[in-house]
């Protein structure tokens, strides 16, 4: 049988997805996209797990749009076979780009080697980057003729700036990921053959934390982006007043207070 396109692994409370179509650099299907959304849906359904990685098999993340996929909604303009990409994106980028987005647990990405067009981007939109110290970063967009999607106008300008993002949308080069984490575009640089095991004891330990309060984190953020200074206050406020009738803030307090460790379960 033919080797499955996703692998989906448990250690713990940490469920691992891996990308497994090595000799395409695994390249993103249409296949492979409604294989990652169902991985995610399934984790985000499941109540073992408390955070999830997201990593490539072989040399590569993700070389982003499989570009020989057969088409999904072919027209035909000037003679010649077209695809609409815009129906690519509603069907199959998008749903998989707010799915992980709105993950009920942290999202780790281990991006293992180059991570290109929609798969730089969608490694982009996972909560935490780490990246093994030969993974780089393409904004292929710009050489085929696109712009940046699977959220890149949205992530580019919020993570290193206007300047830093057009120079990396238009010019499309390759970005080494120490230069990444350099301009604040990922969140750490590690040696290749650590990089597996730090994304693992990175996910345990975020499992082993208040899962919601860190869920609420990432809302908060994101929203803050669009609020003025006073709203995002009355946001946390919102939100604080929710976590401090919970489970895990009450736990987190008796336990520091008892000088135990603590024991969180709110997901
Ligand atoms: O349909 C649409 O267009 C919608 C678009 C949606 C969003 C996007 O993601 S657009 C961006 C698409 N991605 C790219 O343009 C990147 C294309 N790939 C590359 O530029 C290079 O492969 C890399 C820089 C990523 C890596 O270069 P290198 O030299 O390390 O590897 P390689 O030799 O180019 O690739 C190895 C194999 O993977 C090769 O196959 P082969 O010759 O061994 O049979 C190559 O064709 C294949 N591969 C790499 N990227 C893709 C791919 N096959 C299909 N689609 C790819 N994107």
């Amino acid at each position: 049988a033919a080797a499955s396109v996703l692998l989906t692994r448990q250690e713990g409370a940490v469920r691992t997805l891996t990308l497994n179509r090595p000799a395409a650099l695994n390249a993103f299907t249409t296949q492979l996209l409604a294989q990652l959304r169902l991985a995610l849906d399934e984790a985000a359904n499941d109540a073992s797990v408390r955070a999830v990685v997201i990593t490539g098999a072989g040399r590569a993340f993700s070389a982003g749009q499989d570009l020989s996929d057969p088409l999904i909604k072919p027209e035909f303009g000037e003679g010649k076979p077209a695809k609409d990409i815009g129906h690519l994106l509603d069907h199959y980028y998008i749903p998989l780009a707010l799915r992980a987005r709105s993950m009920p647990v942290p999202v780790i990405c281990a991006v293992n080697g180059v991570a290109a067009g929609a798969g730089a981007n969608f490694a982009l939109g996972c909560d935490l980057v780490i990246a093994g110290q030969s993974a780089s970063f393409i904004q292929a967009f710009s050489k085929i003729g696109l712009v940046p999607d699977c959220g890149g106008t949205w992530l580019l300008t919020r993570l290193v700036g206007r300047a830093r993002a057009l120079q990396l949308a238009l010019l499309g080069d390759k970005l080494a990921a120490a230069d990444a984490h350099a301009m604040g575009l990922i969140a750490r640089v590690v040696p290749d053959e650590d990089l597996a095991a730090t994304a693992q004891a990175t996910a345990l330990k975020l499992a082993s934390m208040p899962t919601r309060a860190l869920v609420e984190t990432r809302r908060a953020f994101d929203e803050a982006m669009e609020l003025n200074y006073e709203d995002a206050l009355k946001l946390e406020a919102v939100m604080q007043s929710q976590l401090g009738f919970a489970h895990d803030y009450q736990e987190g307090c008796s336990a520091f207070l008892e000088k135990r460790a603590p024991q969180f379960k709110d997901r």
